[in-house]
């Protein structure tokens, strides 16, 4: 997979050289890499934004070098999907992650200020696949944290990117019987800790008991911080009597 990021802040995306993402880029699974936008600025001070039209605060970024990096970055023919994150965008969810994981080449857009102008949006909709996305209801400052939100839940799915393909499957929002639980609590060694006993069924070596508890468990933590998402799950009657209870 090859992962293109035109940001103002360079530097922004370090982190993206460490961890699992590290390893991934060193083994050549992925492919990273980032572009300076001031580089496709022209005057001395290789301005990105102006004053928007119609008034009001903030700053717009200007449209033509966003359009240099994008023809330079994707010519024509090159078809990748551009990914614009900003909080008037679709909400990126697992569900993204999963489709992103199976695409070629992404191309993420970091708009700062009080965003991009809307042509540039436009334009490149006319030559590649365009989603602008949000990560959540709040406002960041730009685009450049989202990113590294979206590339690492992207990038774990990729095969041999976690190590363990198991742990992906059984994720809180991972498509299946888990579509829309959050994951129970987990434990490991010592047996006691503080006076704190491990749950036996989990020492049980009865891997159906193991299952169902964390699945009740599941259930239980999902009804109560996230009442919502019991709606979207299919229950059976043992699911409704673990959630009576
Ligand atoms: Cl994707 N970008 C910005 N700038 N702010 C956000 C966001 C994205 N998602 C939530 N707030």
């Amino acid at each position: 997979m090859r992962l293109d990021i035109i940001t103002i802040f360079p530097d922004y995306f370090a982190p993206l050289g460490v961890s699992l993402l590290g390893k991934a880029r060193q083994r050549g699974d992925v492919d990273v890499h980032v572009h300076d936008l001031r580089g496709w600025a022209h005057d001395r001070h290789r301005t990105v934004d102006d004053t928007p039209y119609g008034g009001g605060p903030g700053m717009v970024m200007k449209p033509e070098p966003w359009g240099e990096a994008l023809d330079a970055i994707a010519p024509s023919g090159a078809a990748p999907r551009l990914v614009v994150p900003t909080p008037s965008g679709r909400p990126f969810t697992q569900e993204t992650a999963v489709a992103y994981a199976g695409e070629p080449w992404l191309v993420f857009a970091c708009g700062r200020y009080e965003g991009i102008d809307a042509r540039v949006i436009e334009d490149a909709r006319s030559r590649m696949p365009v989603d602008e996305v949000s990560i959540g209801d709040y406002v960041l400052a730009g685009g450049e944290s989202a990113v590294l939100v979206i590339v690492e839940a992207v990038t774990r799915l990729l095969p041999g990117v976690l190590g363990n393909a198991d742990s992906v499957s059984d994720d809180s929002f991972a498509p299946g019987r888990m579509a829309a639980l959050l994951e129970g609590p987990v434990y490991t060694k010592p047996p006691t800790w503080r006076g704190r006993a491990v749950p036996p069924v989990l020492m049980s070596g009865n891997h159906g008991a193991i299952a169902r508890w964390r699945r009740d468990q599941a259930l239980r933590r999902t009804a109560a911080t996230r009442p919502e998402l019991i709606a979207r799950n299919t229950l059976d009657d043992v699911d409704r009597r673990t959630l009576a209870e």
